[in-house]
């Protein structure tokens, strides 16, 4: 064995690089905590992943002003967002309990089961979750400790005691070669094996998803109430403008699913109850064979900032609510209706906008095809109208039939509104915000949208003169968004700015008062600066 020789000299680089291993140690030993517990989950429900569950209870927590922070500035990259700032925050945690452990592996165990019982507390509290969903953090748990122990041992010698500290003292050296190598190839070798274990997890959790499997096979029933073709002319007269309706992979996707909810539609169902005569729930099947409707519909996020790009166009296929609302017969008294997703999202729908005539619909396809699995799959509801947090329930599971004043959405404790109608709102899209485009002839154009009133009429204003009419696109109906356009013939050299605001179908002018997402949805006129050479 190796005997101390002196304090410092050839020891003294190893002292310098303890805390570095210490700090790996605590990292690679999470990272065969989550290896294991990624191999398993796949077997247990989608609560059984604690990095999951601990970033949608992180989720659950966020109030208004984070969570529009976060939709503002990454837009819907702000799940990327999330998992990089949680792979960081595990990292240092993981890396603290590193160096706990280089001092007393009693004190970094009471850590790493501190940080253990946060996560399991995530993990059973998310939706649908039972004790077995726990299984997974256990033994990645145990995995983590074991990996740990065996690291740190390997690191260098512990102090005989536990009392004697980190610091190498005469009585207590520094670890010596062969412990070094030791560490470097247990440390390899655990890293290792925990990659193997994460990616074998993932492999098999797609062998598992059965959900796009099915979907892959799915092939939906024509309308019997088809959408009446487009007018032609509903794409603005202006290169640049968005296509007027939304390809799936471009539409915006805002919710607070860390990871997308796989529902099987063969076990899917829809349970519909509270304050009704007739409570029931249906399957796929029956909604599958029910008469289908099919509805150009524009969807908008309460976040979408002035000119921003959170709103979406496209040809739904559902079962329109009224008919599922007339089943179900709602007593006296009731005035809203509480949908739940499988993953525990909720949104208060006022009953009126489900009974009133409007297609209001238990969507199934989204423009020709099953609803992609990140916009819902199997069904969603679609409301014209209504900002989705309260009303565009995806993977819905559940209607309850209930009041305002008895029940809440999710965003509603959270700051924001129980009602949700969209404002009028328009955004110019050509030039983009610091385009520089060529002298003579420029082609402004953009997109305005008040669904369920429709726009009627889209003023434009250059450099602060004054307002001029823009060109409208033809009208599919008034749930969908509406493009103009407007040649500036003369454009003179330099720096300019257009400036846009819209009238709804009743002829009233969009708010012009700059107001923030929060509450119940921006207001104010959009306006972007560009440069002609
Ligand atoms: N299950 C679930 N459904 C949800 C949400 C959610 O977080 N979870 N977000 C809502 C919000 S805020 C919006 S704007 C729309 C967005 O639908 P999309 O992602 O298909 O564009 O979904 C709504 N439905
Ligand atoms: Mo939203």
């Amino acid at each position: 064995m190796e005997t101390p020789q002196q304090d410092q000299d050839p020891k003294q680089d190893k002292q310098h690089r303890r805390p570095v291993a210490g700090a790996a140690t605590g990292v690679i030993a999470a990272g065969a905590l989550l290896g294991v517990a990624q191999l398993l989950s796949p077997f247990f429900g989608p609560a059984s992943s604690p990095l999951a569950s601990v970033g949608s209870a992180f989720i659950d927590f966020t109030p208004a002003w984070l969570k529009n922070f976060a939709v503002a500035t990454f837009g819907t990259n702000d799940k990327a967002v999330l998992l990089l700032s949680m792979a960081v925050v595990v990292a240092v945690l993981a890396a603290v309990a590193g160096l706990a452990a280089q001092r007393r592996l009693a004190a970094s165990a009471a850590l790493v089961l501190t940080f253990a019982a946060i996560a399991a507390a995530c993990v059973i509290t998310r939706a649908g979750a039972g004790l077995p969903d726990l299984l997974p953090l256990l033994a990645g748990t145990a995995a983590g400790f074991g990996a740990l122990s065996f690291l740190t041992r390997a690191q260098a010698p512990l102090p005989g005691s536990g009392a004697a500290g980190a610091q190498p003292s005469a009585e207590q050296p520094p670890a010596a070669r062969p412990n070094r190598r030791t560490f470097l190839v247990g440390s390899a070798a655990v890293a290792g094996t925990a990659v193997v274990l994460g990616l074998g997890g993932r492999l098999l959790e797609a062998a598992r998803n059965t959900a796009s499997q099915v979907r892959e096979a799915l092939r939906l029933p024509a309308p019997r109430l088809p959408a009446p073709a487009l007018p032609a002319g509903t794409q603005a007269a202006v290169a640049g403008v968005g296509p007027f309706v939304t390809p799936n992979q471009d539409f915006y996707r805002i919710d607070t699913a860390l990871v997308v909810p796989e529902l099987d539609p063969r076990q899917w169902s829809l349970r519909v109850h509270g304050m009704v005569e007739n409570e029931f729930t249906l399957s796929f099947d029956e909604l599958l064979a029910a008469d289908l409707v099919e509805s150009y519909v524009t969807l908008t996020c309460v976040s979408n900032v002035v000119g921003g790009n959170l709103a979406g166009n496209a040809k739904w296929l559902g079962y329109p609510l009224r008919e599922v609302m007339a089943r179900a017969r709602p007593l006296e008294g009731a005035d809203m209706v509480l949908s739940t997703s499988a993953d525990g999202f909720s949104a208060s729908t006022p009953l009126p906008a489900l009974q009133d005539g409007r297609d209001a619909l238990l969507a199934v396809g989204m423009n020709g095809e099953p609803l992609p699995l990140d916009h819902g799959f199997p069904v969603r509801m679609v409301v014209p109208g209504l900002y989705g947090f309260v009303s565009a329930t995806k993977w819905v599971v559940d209607l309850e039939v209930t009041t305002f004043a008895a029940k809440e959405g999710y965003w509603t404790p959270r700051g924001w509104s129980s009602h949700g109608p969209i404002k009028t709102a328009s955004r110019v899209e050509v030039p983009r915000a610091l385009a520089r485009v060529p002298a003579g002839r420029v082609g402004i154009g953009g997109t305005a949208w008040a669904q369920r009133r429709g726009i009627s009429k889209v003023e434009l204003q250059l450099d602060g003169g004054p307002w001029q009419q823009a060109v409208l696109a033809a009208e599919a109906s008034i749930d969908t968004w509406r493009q103009w356009s407007f040649e500036w013939m003369g454009a003179t050299a330099g720096t300019h700015t257009v400036r846009v605001r819209a009238y709804d179908g009743a002829g009233t002018l969009q708010d012009e008062r700059q107001a923030p997402p929060e509450p119940d949805g921006s207001t104010g006129w959009h306006s972007i600066t560009f440069t002609v050479v």
